[in-house]
């Protein structure tokens, strides 16, 4: 037992003082962490670097779309974030899209970042059937992992929530494949404030086993739990490129502007900077 009147103990204590200080979101294995302090997407680590973004100049789908670009405006740490800005429209899609690369194509990838979700935030109805807005994708030539927020009345006007959208063995296997839905935005709880996610995705070791996972953690919740997944791909089992949010499909009746920061990826498991929390609201399945 620790007590202060033993000097022998006092190493011990200082070895635990300096395993504390460390960053406590992973148990090791973190290949990239950028808070963008560099002002630039210049950063690169281990293979992992930031790649083209989405529109090229005035080619959006309205005016005021923007490619992401590193800006001073509202940092969740330090002094800079990545900016993503939709136009809106009345009736016009939207899209601001950040690429990455992942040169050691691991088959196993945790996936942290900060996202800002705006005052005036709303996934807004579409006539359109399909319309569903990009949020995130992680993929290979031949697979892919996506993520898409569609509209929901749960959590208030204009929310949206997020299935698992599956490639794999070169078969697109749906929108919403195992059926469970992440709460992506609840307009009564979440503008104006800055979201930590967690996301793990595995592809499955072999062709005959079931051990690729999906997984997502908002604010410490685990929302999102798809274990025993057979999303093996001869070709590709592996990540090698992704993207954060994307195109649009639902456009924004307003210039929407959400920011990123503090992206980590990882080879191995990823804690919550607040640690796991009780889920509330519950897993929505
Ligand atoms: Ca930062």
């Amino acid at each position: 037992m620790f007590t202060f009147s033993n000097r022998r103990s006092l190493p011990r204590s200082l070895l635990f003082i300096c395993i504390i200080s460390m960053p406590i979101y992973s148990v090791g294995g973190v290949i990239f962490d950028d808070g963008f302090e560099s002002g630039d997407l210049s950063h690169a680590e281990n293979g992992v670097s930031w790649w083209y973004g989405m529109p090229s100049p005035g080619n959006g789908p309205t005016p005021d779309d923007i490619k992401p670009y590193v800006s001073t405006e509202h940092p969740k740490t330090g002094s800079y974030s990545l900016k993503f800005s939709f136009g809106g429209s009345v009736d016009k899609d939207a899209t601001s899209e950040q690429r990455f690369k992942i040169a050691s194509h691991p088959k196993d990838l945790w996936i942290k970042f900060n996202l800002f979700i705006p005052s005036n935030y709303k996934n807004r109805a579409s006539s359109v059937p399909g319309s569903n807005n990009k949020f995130m994708y992680v993929e290979s030539a031949g697979q892919y992992v996506g993520f898409e927020s569609w509209m929901t009345t749960d959590g208030g006007p204009g929310s949206a929530y997020i299935p698992m959208h599956l490639k794999y063995n070169g078969v697109d296997r749906g929108h919403d494949h195992e059926g469970q839905h992440a709460p992506y935005v609840q307009t009564n709880t979440d503008l104006n404030k800055w979201h930590e996610w967690i996301i793990h995705v595995k592809m499955a070791t072999t062709s005959s086993s079931n051990d690729g996972a999906v997984e997502m953690w908002k604010n410490g919740v685990q929302v999102m739990e798809n274990l025993n997944l057979p999303n093996y791909s001869p070709e590709y089992n592996y990540f090698e490129a992704g993207y954060l949010l994307g195109y649009a499909n639902t456009g924004f009746d307003e210039n929407t502007i959400l920011y990123i920061d503090d992206v980590v990826f990882s080879t191995s498991k990823i804690v919550p900077e607040g640690g796991i929390a009780s889920p509330n609201p519950p897993l929505i399945k």
